[in-house]
Order: C-alpha cells, then structure tokens, then sequence
C-alpha cells in the first residue's frame, strides 16, 4: 500500500494509507434513503432519549458498481449540530453536485474535492464511508484489508444508557457481562453519577469499567468529578463542554483517571491540539464525528505515533455503520475495546444480513467477503424507508 501526505477539509496533513479504486471511476449517481429503525429499548444519555430514529443512508454509484455508507447524525442536533436533515440538504444540495460525474482514484481525491465546503462531517463521512465500501468491492477485498486493518476479530464492549433506578442499571450491567462483553461503559449526566457507578464497581471489581458524559459538565463541577477517581475506572469520557480542550486539560492535571474526548476531537488538527494540550490520554474515534476515513486513519496513525489508546465508539448505527466501524476497529491502534455492539444489542432486526454477532470471548469476527462484508437486506431496506432519492449529475 502507498503512504502519502493528505490535506483534507478539517485541516492539518498526515501520512495516512490511502483507499484507491484499481482505476480511476466515474462516480456516477448519489442514492439517499432515510429509513426508520425502532429500538428495541429506549437509549437515554446526559443530552436525552431516543426510543426510535431515522438513519440516513448513502448507496454511491461508480460505472455499475455501488458501495453503501451511513450518516449517524440524528434526528435532532443534540450530540453535534447535524442531523440527518441537515445532511441530507449537504450530500444532496454540495456535495453530490461536486462529486458526481466526475472521476476519482482514491479517497483523498474523494476529500480534496470537498475540501472547500466547511463543516458537516457526517454527511461528508457518509459519502467517504460509501467510497471506501466502493473501492473494497472493485478491488475484490474486504473494507478492513483496504484500510488496513490487521486483526480477525474485535473486541467490543456495551454502553448502556441511563436508567431509572440503580437496580436496573445493575441488572442490564450483569445481563450483559453474562453475554461476553469486555467493557461496560456507563453514561452518566448530574444527579446519575458517582453512586450508580459506586453500586456497578462494588459488585463487579475486577471489570474494565468507564463512564461517558456526553458533556454534561463544566470544570465548576472538578472537585464532584474527583470523587470518580476512586472506582478504578479505565476513562472518563468528555466529561465538559462538547467544543472545549483546555478545562479538559485542567481537569485532566487533577484527575488521576484517564480522560477520553469524543465530541471534541472533529478532526486531525483538534486531536493533535488536544494531546499537544494535555486535554486527554485516550481518544474515541468516529467515523461520522470527524469527517470519514480521510481524517479518521490520519487520527489512528498520530495515536498510534504517540502510544495514545484509542477505540472506536458508537452511534446507534445500522448495520451498514456498524460493519464499517468493524473494519476500522481492525485497524492495529485500536487497542481498547469499542462500542460496537451486536444488532440484537440494539434492534430486533438489521438491516444486513447476516447480523453482527458477539462471539462468547466478548469479540465481533471482522468479515472477509469484499466490502464491509455483509449484504444488504434489500426487502427489509425497503419496507423500512421513508424518504429516497437519487440525485444524479444533471438531476
Ligand atoms: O453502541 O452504538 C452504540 C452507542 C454507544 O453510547 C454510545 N453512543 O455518546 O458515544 C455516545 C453515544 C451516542 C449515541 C451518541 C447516539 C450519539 C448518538
């Protein structure tokens, strides 16, 4: 595989392998479909609940072949300011007009030409995660091995929302260990914090545990926060305000647990800042948070350069996300357990086939059919979609 130096929208350079079709393609026609998945469960974080959402998928045509992406932006903008909405109007209305017809060979001239829009990483990751689907297929391998990625299994860990009471927080938490998870990740928010968390670690002490914030916090809240180094937690994770470095590094100085930023990092330039800056020590990656696999593999190579710990987190994805972040978590620097649950984990049925499966060791098998390596269920695809259009070059 080449190695060379790209400069993508977010900015920032890094020498990152890059995804290439054989040859040069003529991307041909966008397809978009906003399709309806119910949960089997409410899933309730620090910024509020979702029981049921809309996915908004991206089918990308090149000279009779097709790759699939996902946008996981939501249905309203309270994790990032996107939602599907919104990027629905950016992949149809820019992104698309300057892509289709004409050609290209590879992801990075994939990110050039969209390098003049600003903002909406996740549409962007929704047309960079069909691309590299695309050139996977064409050239016969899985999506994991034109990435790079090296390992036949993931292992994953579960993130469970907050609950009503502690009791059934300890229920869902011993459910799930029984299942095989290796991490559980508690999310926390004020007033559900240090005693659910106090209750899981007296009952399971010798688990990989780590709690998320969604950023519910601001560094007022530092000395509350301390109180969490005392359950032997494997990371807080973004704890302060979603745009912040440098409380993060602040609370950071104090803390003895490791922070991780999410929300914060969107891309190359910010986690650069934010490990220049002491903000964390382990970072969570997202395709869909930091603008497709352009910035996601050069973030993966600074990490790895820096023996910073990285894994890869979750956004309620269908299966066609799902299979995506199974092959980047292959990559050799993700070496703490993602959020990369099984479908049953979230939904009765997926829209892939077949659906992603936990192994008993806590390990999700990285496919090795071309591609994200499963097939779409096209019936079930249909009967759930909502809205679907195909913008093509003259359209
Ligand atoms: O397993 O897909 C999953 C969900 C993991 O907790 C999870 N995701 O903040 O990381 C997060 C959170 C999330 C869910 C964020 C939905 C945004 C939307």
């Amino acid at each position: 595989m080449t190695r060379r130096v790209q400069a993508t929208a977010a900015g920032g350079a890094a020498t990152v392998e890059d995804v290439k079709t054989p040859t040069p393609i003529r991307l041909d026609a966008l397809e978009l479909r906003l399709v309806r998945m119910d949960l089997i469960e409410p899933f309730e974080t620090s910024f509020g609940r979702v029981s049921s959402r809309r996915v908004l998928l991206v089918r990308l045509e090149a000279e009779g072949a097709f790759g699939w992406g996902e946008v996981v932006a939501g249905d309203e903008p309270l994790y990032s300011y996107e939602t599907v909405e919104t990027a629905w109007h950016a992949l149809r209305d820019h992104f698309a007009p300057a892509l289709l017809g004409g050609r290209v060979a590879s992801l990075a001239e994939l990110a050039a030409r969209l390098a003049r829009f600003r903002g909406h990483p996740m549409a962007r990751a929704g047309i960079e995660t069909a691309y590299a689907d695309l050139a996977a297929r064409l050239r016969g391998e899985s999506l994991s091995h034109v990435l790079g990625g090296v390992r036949t299994e993931v292992p994953v860990g579960v993130s469970l929302g907050i609950q009503a009471t502690v009791d059934a927080l300890l229920l869902r938490v011993e459910r799930h260990l029984e299942l095989g998870y290796r991490r559980i990740k508690l999310k926390i928010k004020p007033g559900w914090d240090v005693d659910p968390v106090a209750a899981v670690r007296r009952r399971h002490p010798g688990i990989l545990l780590s709690v998320d914030a969604n950023a519910a916090y601001t560094l007022e809240d530092g000395a509350h926060l301390l109180k969490l180094d005392e359950f032997d937690l494997l990371m807080i994770e973004q704890p302060l305000q979603h745009d912040d470095l440098l409380d993060h590094a602040a609370l950071q100085k104090k803390l003895k647990t490791p922070l991780c930023l999410d929300e914060s990092i969107t891309g190359l330039r910010r986690a650069e800042q934010a490990l220049a800056a002491g903000a964390c020590r382990i970072v969570n990656m997202k395709t869909g948070r930091v603008g497709g696999y352009s910035q996601a593999l050069a973030i993966h190579d600074l990490c790895r350069a820096r023996g910073v710990p990285l894994w890869c987190g979750g956004m309620l994805e269908s299966g066609i996300g799902r299979a995506h972040n199974i092959a980047l978590a292959s990559l050799v620097g993700f070496t703490l357990p993602g959020d990369i649950s099984a479908s049953r984990r979230y939904y009765d049925r997926d829209l892939i086939v077949p659906e992603v499966e936990l192994r008993p060791n806590g390990a999700i098998a990285v496919p090795e059919a071309p591609g994200i390596g499963f097939d779409v269920d096209m019936d079930y695809l249909g009967a759930q979609t909502e809205r679907a259009e195909r913008v093509t070059p003259h359209a």
